[in-house]
Formats: C-alpha cells, structure tokens, sequence
C-alpha cells in the first residue's frame, strides 16, 4: 500500500472515540492516513511574524499531522482574499461579491509556493499526494517544478463554474493550466465535470479521451466524479445515543405538537437562507391555517466573519428574520426560530429525527452533507421529507428528495406544504431509496472511490451512469 500525503488548508487530526466528535471528512481521511502510516499537511491556522517553514509534527490516534504557521499578510492575502473573497464566490456564482485583487493572487501565489516548498522533502518516493480544494489549486505545479514526479490528485469539493464565469478570473488561463499538472482531478458532481470539460473545450487544444482524460502536450489529467458521502456507520451511531435521544425529546416537548421544519448551514450567502426565508414567507402569507400549526428552525452559526459580505448577509437575515416573527408571531406562536450557534453533530442528528421536514435550499453548493445526515437520522418507520435545491451536488443523488428551484418563493412554499400532506407510504419510499445511496456511496466510499484513481486504478462509475 502506497503511503498517503493529504495536503489541504486546515488539518484536523482525529479527536478520539465517540460519536459526534467530528467531521466525517477528517474521519475518512484520518482512517486512510492511518492505515497507510501518511501524513496530513497544512496550515496550522496560527500566525507568525515572519515565515520560516518550521514544521509542527504531531502524532494523535495514530495519524501523524505536520503544520505550519503563516505571516499575518499571507493570511490576509491567501485565505480571507484569494481564497474566500475571489475564488469561493467565483465559483458559487456570485461574481457580483468577488474582489479581483492583485495582491489577493499574489499572496496566493506566494503561499501554494511556501506550502508546496515545505512539504516536498516529506514526499517519498511511492508516496500518493492528494491535494484538496480551491486554497490549493497551484500546488501541484509548484510541487511539479520542485521535482516532485509522484503522483499528485486534487479534489475540489466546491463546484468548478462555468466557463463564461471563469473567464471573468484575471489569470484564469495560468490557474487552469497549472491544474492540468495533477495526474487525476476529482469533482463532487457530474455538473461541475461538465463545467470544467467544457472549459477545457473553449480555451485550450487539449483532447478528451472517452474515459475522462485530458491530453495537452505531455501531460495527462483524468477527470473523475467522486460525489463525497457521510461517515454513514459513525452518524447512525450518533443518531441513536444518548445526546441525539435528549435533543430529539427536547425539540418535541419544545414543539409542543407543532411540525417543525429545520435549516442548517454555515452563515454563508451561497446557501440561500434570505431565499429560503422569503418562501417560508410566501407560505405564511398565503395559509393562514397554518399559522400556529408550524415553525421554522434555522441553525446558521457564522463563519468567516473578516470577510464584510459575510457581515452584510448576517445583518440581511437578521432584519429579514425580525420581518417575518414581527409580522407573523402571537403571544403564543413564533413562526421563526433563527439561531446563530452551531450544535455538535450528534445533538443534530436528534434536532434532524425530531423535524417532519429538513429544507436545505442552496443557491450553488458542491455537495452539501447536512442533506445526506438529515435523511441518514430519520426514524424508519416515520421518516421526514427532505426539501432540496436543485443546484446542491447532493441532487444528482437524492433524487428522491423534493427537488426544489431555491430562488423562487412560489415553489418553497409550495414544497414545504406538498411535504406536510405527504402521506406515511409516500415518505418511507422516498426515505428508502435514498438512503441506498448514503449508505452505499459514504465516505470511506469517496476516499477509496479517489485514492484508486490516483494510484492508477480504474475508476468506478457510479450508478447513475452505469449501464
Ligand atoms: P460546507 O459548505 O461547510 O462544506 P456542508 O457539506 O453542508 O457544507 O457541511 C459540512 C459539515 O459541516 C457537515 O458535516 C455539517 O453537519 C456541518 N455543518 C454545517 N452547518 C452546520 C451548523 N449550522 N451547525 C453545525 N454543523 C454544521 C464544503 C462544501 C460542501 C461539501 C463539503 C464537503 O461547500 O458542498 O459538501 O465541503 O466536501
């Protein structure tokens, strides 16, 4: 078994045993690491004065981590520039929000530098890198003119615009063709694969094979679809113990025989909360009858607060959602329950059993896991209907969810109340085939699905695309 080097932004070594710990990704991930004694390399999310390349090694619950610290500009420049305030929106359609900065590309350019310099002497020869996400996109060809000559994967697990958006990146020619420096990149879903092949179509010579790999010159990328799942045995551990039992019984007494719908998501404008608030609007709005009958439960912790549209969405939702309670509320009934603290995963799992209802609406969104824990903490015999948007990569797998247009408030409302009135059969239906494909395509799946790309395998279809 070929060693693994992960090299992503941030690193997070496993937390020990237990249930709601942790992200499913860092379990994947630390598994992989574990079992193939690699290393796991980033930033350590402190800053230094000046960069000296130093690295911290650690070594917890058998994973080693190696990090190091940044200069407060490359932070600024890097992460809250580049990273979060061009390339994320940028790439969830919002070139409207994107600052074009000279010095966001440079401090960009100088960081995938630094980093790509001071994990090549970690890299062995057999070693398997396996780079993720849009912080890191330059650092296979900065590993590339080091001499690195393994084999180096990306994945992003964002969405890959499209290209008449793309072309409005300065640089965007250099950044995409340093992509092509990786041996296999992987997408989320078949959407983004489609957005970046044709790209490849309109602004370079390079030719497609039938299998999914691009040929310019000497270099060849396989393009593959590696949808990421839920550590599913983990979650449904944690949606049957003790802290889910508590949240589940909290939210019903609290609801008091009201249905309850829920919302959870990062405080980000690329998951349509102002959208999914103005349908819960409409709804209100139009059936009085249901007033009094049901409430909306929005988890929304912030992120990313440096960052000033981050600061305007927040103050949208706070006024919009003082809209709503102001307009709708009574002494005894408040229609809006937004909440700005996030919950451990597994007092999730039990807020999720305890809601008829999980509407997750984004606007542009990878993947989107929260949809993939709503359903996986469903009660089998009474599952919830899961509501959500058709521009979440999730969609092109929970195909039996209702699939829904985010930006209209016509067709939330209208979903919302179709989910109320679906009938026992029709939920556990729906309920069943989708949890096939959490079951199935998890995340140890998706680790596994990109880790045999990258070491040359063949790539597994997946089933909708197979024969
Ligand atoms: P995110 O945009 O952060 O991730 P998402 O996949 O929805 O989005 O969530 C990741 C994890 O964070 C999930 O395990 C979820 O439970 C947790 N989380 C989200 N909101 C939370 C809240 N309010 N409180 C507590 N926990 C919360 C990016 C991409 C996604 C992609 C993931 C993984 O934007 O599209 O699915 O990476 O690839």
């Amino acid at each position: 078994m070929n060693r693994l080097i992960v090299i992503s932004n941030r690193v997070s070594p496993p937390m020990g045993d237990g249930p709601g710990n942790q992200g499913g990704l860092a379990v994947a991930l630390s598994a992989a690491l574990r079992e193939s004694s690699g290393i796991w390399f980033g930033w350590s999310g402190e800053e230094t004065e000046a960069f000296t390349g130093h690295i911290n090694f650690q070594r917890s619950y058998g994973v080693t981590t190696a990090t190091v610290d940044l200069e407060a500009q490359d932070v600024e420049e890097y992460y809250n520039g580049y990273a979060n305030c061009t390339l994320w929106p940028l790439f969830h359609n919002r070139v409207d929000l994107a600052e074009f900065e000279r010095g966001f590309a440079g401090g960009y350019e100088r960081v995938n530098d630094r980093l790509a310099e001071t994990v090549a002497p970690l890299i062995e020869e057999s070693d398997l890198v396996w780079v993720h996400d849009y912080h890191l996109m330059l650092l296979g060809r900065n590993l590339r003119t080091r001499g690195v000559k393994n084999r180096i994967g990306f994945f992003l697990h964002i969405p890959w615009p499209p290209a008449r958006l793309l072309e409005s990146l300065p640089g965007h020619g250099e950044l995409f063709d340093a992509m092509l420096d990786y041996d296999v990149i992987g997408f989320q879903s078949e959407n983004w694969r489609e957005s970046f092949i044709r790209y490849v179509q309109t602004h370079t010579d390079a030719t497609i094979d039938q299998d999914g790999t691009i040929t310019l010159g000497e270099r060849r990328t396989r393009i593959v679809v590696c949808p990421i799942g839920i550590d599913f045995a983990e979650f449904h551990e944690a949606a049957n113990g003790q802290t889910a039992r508590e949240f589940y019984e909290r939210m019903q007494r609290s609801a008091n025989g009201r249905t309850m719908i829920v919302g959870v998501d990062r405080l980000d404008y690329s998951k349509g909360l102002p959208e999914r608030f103005l349908g819960y609007e409409r709804l209100l709005a139009s059936r009085p009858d249901l007033h009094g009958q049901l409430f909306l439960l929005q988890i929304a912790p912030p992120s990313r607060e440096q960052v000033r549209t981050y600061q305007q969405i927040r103050a949208t939702l706070d006024s919009l959602s003082g809209r709503i309670n102001g307009e709708f509320a009574d002494a005894e009934w408040v229609p809006l329950r937004y909440i700005n603290k996030g919950y451990p995963r597994d007092a999730l799992a039990g807020i999720y059993r305890a809601s008829r209802i999980g509407l997750i609406t984004p606007l542009c969104d990878g993947m989107n896991l929260v949809a993939k824990e709503y359903v996986a903490a469903q009660d089998p015999d009474d599952p919830g209907v899961l509501i959500l948007s058709q521009f979440a990569g999730a969609a092109r797998q929970l195909t039996d969810a209702l699939i829904v247009n985010p930006y209209s408030p016509d067709e939330l409302a209208e979903a919302i109340d179709r989910a109320l009135q679906m009938d026992l059969k029709e939920r556990r239906d729906r309920w069943r085939s989708m949890m096939e494909s959490i079951r199935n395509e998890d995340v140890r799946w998706w680790q596994a699905c990109f880790t045999k790309a990258l070491a040359g395998g063949q790539h597994e279809p997946l089933p909708e695309d197979r024969p």
